[in-house]
């Protein structure tokens, strides 16, 4: 039944794919995935990530090397050329230049501040993320319509910009479906097609609506095709690609700004921390491993949107609540490496409900383009732990580990959380 829904696929190899944003954890993830795929890799980066968290004093756990030899490691290992350009999104003609020279099939847009922490820190840190998300994006479709307008850009967004309805209504993938109706006063309207409404978690979350406002409009008005991707809470450290020499590793922070939940759960674990679940740890949200979320965006390249399409996809393999992820790593850590691990609740420095209901909808992936996630929560911290837990890794945890705490406060304040209990 399902496979009729399938959409037709084009062949990824000699496919010019182009990633925005290919030094970072996903984009250099899926150059390489895409490279061993056969498609014909380009890319640009301003290293902003790395001069982000080299503010944060946090750089990755996971040693990672420069472009040059990344690039290098590719061709020697892998057989992959990938062409780089140290560029700046925002740099127009530039950018502008490089995609006409390249004339890619696709654009992976992954060039954003990926962190709701770092945009609520202060006006400073909230304009930076803001101006570099939504101009980088906006400039990118002027020169998607002047330049290349049958590309399809294939945009990262994010499943925070739903936030969590507490009226407890599923949150559906990006607009309403054709059956969905709104009463009122005794008269009754259909909201088929219409985006649903938002409301964003974080300042971050907020550039990634304006995003999506950008991205609709666009392709309506220009015939563009963009596939807009609500990607849950990433975790892990797998590819058959990044794993296969340890300079072609990607990137993992466990800062407070660029860590996610799992990874710093793990890394906590590591290191003798606490993990700290922020609040009651009722918090539900989507999450996906780095391995399937490769798949996702490979099969969203392979099946290209229609000129004038925008299909946004909630890209998660399921949902869990903070405290099972808590329980998930403490029971690996605990009997699969022998750690020994503690659990804490501290203060949420965020504003979040703290128990709400949460049903996403994520069928169009699997039904559409043929996903199925190949890898479980517990086999992917599994892989974490055994990463992290290398020695020369341990190490550089530990001398991170007073960044573990968080500070920022949504209220603006700055200061360490409180241990509430420790469980
Ligand atoms: N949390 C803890 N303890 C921690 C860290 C986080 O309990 O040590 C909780 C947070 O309060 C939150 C949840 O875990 O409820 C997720 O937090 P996170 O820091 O892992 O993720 P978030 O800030 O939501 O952002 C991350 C990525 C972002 C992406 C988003 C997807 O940084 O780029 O857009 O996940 S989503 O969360 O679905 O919006």
């Amino acid at each position: 039944m399902k496979e009729s829904k399938l959409k037709p696929k084009k062949k990824l190899e000699g496919m010019r794919v182009m990633i925005l944003g290919i030094d970072g954890y996903l984009g250099w993830t899926l150059a390489l995935r895409l490279g061993s795929l056969g498609c014909e890799v380009s890319g640009i980066d301003n290293q902003s990530r790395r001069r982000w968290v080299a503010e944060r004093r946090s750089p990755s756990i996971v040693p990672i090397e420069n472009m040059e030899t990344r690039l290098q490691a590719a061709r020697e290992v892998l057989g992959i050329e990938i062409a780089y350009r140290e560029l700046d999104l925002l740099d127009r003609s530039a950018m502008q230049d490089f995609i006409q020279e390249v004339q890619p099939e696709a654009i992976v847009h992954y060039a954003e501040c990926p962190s709701a922490p770092y945009s609520m820190l202060d006006a400073e840190h909230a304009i930076e993320v803001q101006r570099n998300n939504v101009l980088g994006t906006l400039g990118l479709l002027f020169i998607m319509r002047d330049v290349v307008p049958e590309a399809s850009l294939v945009k990262l967004g994010t499943m925070g910009e739903y936030g969590t309805p507490l009226s407890g209504r599923p949150i559906f993938e990006g607009v309403f479906p054709p059956e969905a109706t709104l009463h009122w006063d005794d008269r009754e309207w259909s909201l088929g097609g219409e985006l649903t409404p938002r409301d964003p978690s974080s300042l971050y979350h907020v550039s990634k609506v304006q995003d999506t406002i950008n991205v609709f409009e666009a392709c309506k008005w220009w015939n563009l095709r963009s596939y807009d991707v609500m990607q849950g809470v990433i975790f892990g450290v797998h590819t058959d690609q990044v794993s296969a020499d340890p300079r072609l590793r990607t990137r993992f922070d466990i800062d407070e700004c660029f860590g996610t939940v799992i990874n710093r759960f793990v890394a906590q674990a590591v290191a003798g921390i606490p993990l700290t679940i922020y609040g009651t740890g009722g918090q539900t949200r989507g999450f996906i491993s780095l391995e399937d979320a490769m798949q996702c965006m490979t099969r969203l390249i392979s099946s290209p949107p229609e000129a004038g399409q925008y299909e946004v996809v909630n890209q998660i393999s399921g949902t869990r609540d903070i405290r099972e992820l808590a329980e998930v790593v403490d029971r690996v850590g605990k009997d699969e490496f022998g750690l020994p691990v503690v659990v804490q609740r501290v203060e949420n420095p965020r504003v979040e409900a703290s128990s709400h209901p949460f049903e996403p909808i994520y069928e169009k992936l699997p039904d559409q383009f043929g996903f199925k996630s190949t890898v479980s929560l517990e086999e992917e911290v599994h892989r974490t732990f055994e990463l992290l837990t290398q020695p020369h890794i341990k190490d550089r945890i530990l001398e991170k580990s007073d960044l573990i705490l968080p500070t920022t406060w949504w209220s603006g304040d700055q200061r360490l959380v409180e241990t509430i209990e420790v469980l």
